[in-house]
């Protein structure tokens, strides 16, 4: 590197060689729903394109325009208007496929519930009605804070319905992260349970629900759904929902929305400062949500089973456990309970029990399946599936062909599929039909998406270097700003490149043009002037047999600027990492990228702070890497899991 560019200056080293490909099966290329023209279609007309896409929803009226855009705010299907909720459910029903089953869901005990389209619209057409009694209009904000039931996506597409803003909050959040979201959205309505179960236990969520809304007088009413029938203090503030939901019609006369109109707001917990409101809007947003789900996983509606093991509270689950699998007329698996109850074989039971074709998950969880040992899967019959999905992090190319040869049989294609709650939908992910699947690459933007590789000047990088993700036009489901905040949503996304949407992370195009998304670039690590990414590191770290996770982290050094502390989680559970292993596994990262990204030290741990959505919160473990107090834990699954890493480390303190 020159003297005179400053460190930060360069882009991501690119340091992974990975040669490993998978070409879609035939048969299942030869009945695609997508085919490779449709990237030279989109292409060519994209506005078109995305038109074409936008006439799978009904709409009660046209719209005018496709898109208005001005810089950096789109407006996508002006003038059009439509409603989310009869997208997702009426139209089915008027369409015959009211005895269609929507979910299948199971609850963690084993109690199930399924339920047809027919009986989602009665459900969902007394909620509003509920909704409205309780004085619930237009525009107002509903906070939802429930465990996994149907209930849950009943009043989501309740407040669609009536055109309310539904902002979901992880059933899992502390009461001051709950609060500090009613406050920003000044929510009129909070829709609760007495709890839900998890690890095969009774959790409550009123209580958390009860201490937020004591001083929020904003809050005008708590709709509580019985699901556990555990004890609840109870304020004249408080409806049950069996009262005042299921006494309702089940007639419901809809109102067309403006396609702009606001569907929901999803906050993002960001590193360190206040969570941002993610605003997302109704036209542009259910089309994208509906398209990808349709192409990315070959959805064919009248056949497949398709699960999505997100939690609803998570992005994931609003665009593929809810809208995009409604809006298509899918039939869902749902599932309210964790991986391991009663035992460690409960997701492969679930795909055996509802011959689950299609399944999407995150890396966290693959890597869990992993370390818990192949012969699990191995007891169940899961040739039903016929693709599987990843979302959330990157894969690691071993956790990538693991899944792919104990999940999917080593014959179904997997879809690793990059994207955020900012962009609202897939943007990056192979076509099972057409990519030939690489372990570890997100691959191509999907048809009608506009994605690049820049370096820090924002030029486009050539093939086989690495540098920043960008998306260089407007796309349907992108947010529409922050709530309440529109100059954090210019200095956020689009002042670090002029004109392009920049959203965090770190990528690089490998020789054939393909994508590999390399992790947040807060999480990039600056090491004798090479910029690393965590990823490439960690993946490395995981394909060593003994290793079953691993996070790394770049640490003040003297000498190098950032020195790499990894933090492996080891397959036998060994507290510390032995002096032969620490020498083997540098030696083995060392081999597989470089010396230069050898990690400087090694610490094992016994798990990794991660939020509820999986990701690895890398700056807790850099406060401990550079001996200081931790930071913000609020929004991890399990803030105990610091205390636990704390004490096993002497420097954690
Ligand atoms: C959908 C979701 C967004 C961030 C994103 C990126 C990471 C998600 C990924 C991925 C590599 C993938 N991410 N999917 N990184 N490969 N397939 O996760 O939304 O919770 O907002 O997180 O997650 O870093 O910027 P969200």
């Amino acid at each position: 590197m020159a003297d005179s560019t400053p460190p930060s200056q360069e882009t991501l080293s690119n340091l992974l060689h990975e040669t490993r490909s998978f070409p879609p099966p035939p048969e299942l290329a030869a009945e695609a729903n997508v085919k490779a023209e449709a990237y030279e279609r989109a292409a060519e007309d994209r506005l078109g394109f995305w038109e074409e896409q936008a006439r799978r929803l009904q709409w009660e009226h046209p719209w005018d325009t496709v898109l208005d855009w001005d810089p950096p705010y789109a407006k996508w299907f002006v003038g059009g208007k439509l409603n989310a909720s009869v997208n997702c459910v009426d139209r089915h029903v008027a369409n015959g496929l009211g005895e269609r089953v929507a979910y299948h869901w199971e609850g963690e005990p084993g109690d199930t519930r399924s339920i047809t389209y027919a009986e989602l619209k009665d459900m969902v057409s007394q909620a509003a009605n509920a909704m409205t009694g309780l004085g619930v209009g237009k525009g107002d904000r509903v906070a939802i804070y429930m465990p996994m039931i149907p209930e849950t996506v009943v009043a989501m597409l309740a407040c669609a319905r009536i055109g309310a803003v539904h902002m979901v909050v992880f059933g899992g959040f502390s009461v001051d992260a709950l609060g500090q979201r009613l406050d920003d959205s000044r929510a009129k309505l909070v829709v609760t349970a007495d709890g839900g179960y998890r690890r095969g236990k009774a959790s409550a969520l009123k209580p958390a629900v009860d201490a937020a809304v004591a001083d929020r007088p904003a809050v005008e009413n708590v709709l509580v759904v019985r699901r556990t029938g555990q004890d609840v203090e109870w304020t004249d503030r408080d409806v049950w929902w069996h009262d005042a939901v299921e006494s309702q019609s089940t007639e419901h006369t809809p109102e067309a929305h403006d396609a702009e109109d606001p569907l929901y707001i999803m906050y993002t917990s960001g590193t360190t400062a206040k969570p941002k409101g993610i605003l997302h809007t109704t036209g542009g947003y259910l089309t994208q949500a509906a398209y990808t789900h349709w192409a990315v996983f070959d959805l064919k509606a009248e056949t497949d089973v398709y699960w999505c093991a997100a939690d609803i509270g998570w992005v994931t689950g609003h665009s593929y456990i809810v809208y995009g699998p409604l809006a298509n007329a899918a039939t869902t698996v749902l599932y309210e309970g964790t991986p391991d109850t009663p035992h460690r074989g409960r997701f492969w039971e679930i795909i055996q029990k509802y011959g689950v074709t299609i399944a999407y998950m995150a890396p966290t969880a693959i890597r869990t399946f992993m370390k818990w040992g192949d012969d699990i899967p191995a007891e169940f019959d899961l040739s039903s599936l016929r693709v599987i999905g990843s979302v959330g992090e990157p894969i690691n190319p071993e956790a990538y062909i693991w899944y792919r040869e104990n999940i999917g049989g080593n014959r179904t294609p997997v879809v690793d599929t990059w994207w955020q709650t900012e962009t609202g939908a897939i943007m990056v992910s192979p076509l099972p039909g057409v990519t030939s699947g690489k372990p570890g690459a997100a691959m191509r933007a999907l048809p009608g998406i506009v994605a690049d590789v820049v370096d820090e000047a924002g030029r486009s990088v050539p093939d086989g270097d690495g540098g920043f993700i960008v998306i260089r036009e407007p796309w349907p489901a992108m947010l529409r700003g922050i709530w309440g905040d529109p100059q954090r949503y210019e200095d956020t996304y689009w002042s670090r490149f002029e004109g392009l949407y920049f959203p965090g992370d770190g990528a690089k195009k490998d020789e054939d043009g393909d994508l590999w998304l390399l992790g947040r670039v807060d999480d990039v690590m600056l090491v004798s002037g090479h910029n690393i990414s965590t990823t490439e590191v960690e993946s490395a770290l995981v394909s060593h047999p003994r290793v079953a996770e691993a996070a790394v982290v770049g640490a003040a050094d003297k000498v190098t600027g950032q020195a790499i502390v990894g933090f492996v989680i080891l397959r036998d559970g060994g507290e510390e990492v032995p002096e032969e292993l620490v020498k083997e596994l540098r030696n083995h990262v060392g081999t597989s990228l470089g010396p230069i990204a050898k990690p400087a030290r090694l610490l094992a741990v016994p798990e990794l702070p991660k939020t509820r959505s999986g990701k690895i919160m890398r700056r807790l473990l850099r406060d401990i890497a550079e001996e200081r107090a931790v930071g913000d834990t609020s929004t991890l699954t399990d803030s105990s899991i610091m205390d636990v890493i704390a004490k096993q480390l002497p420097s954690a303190r």
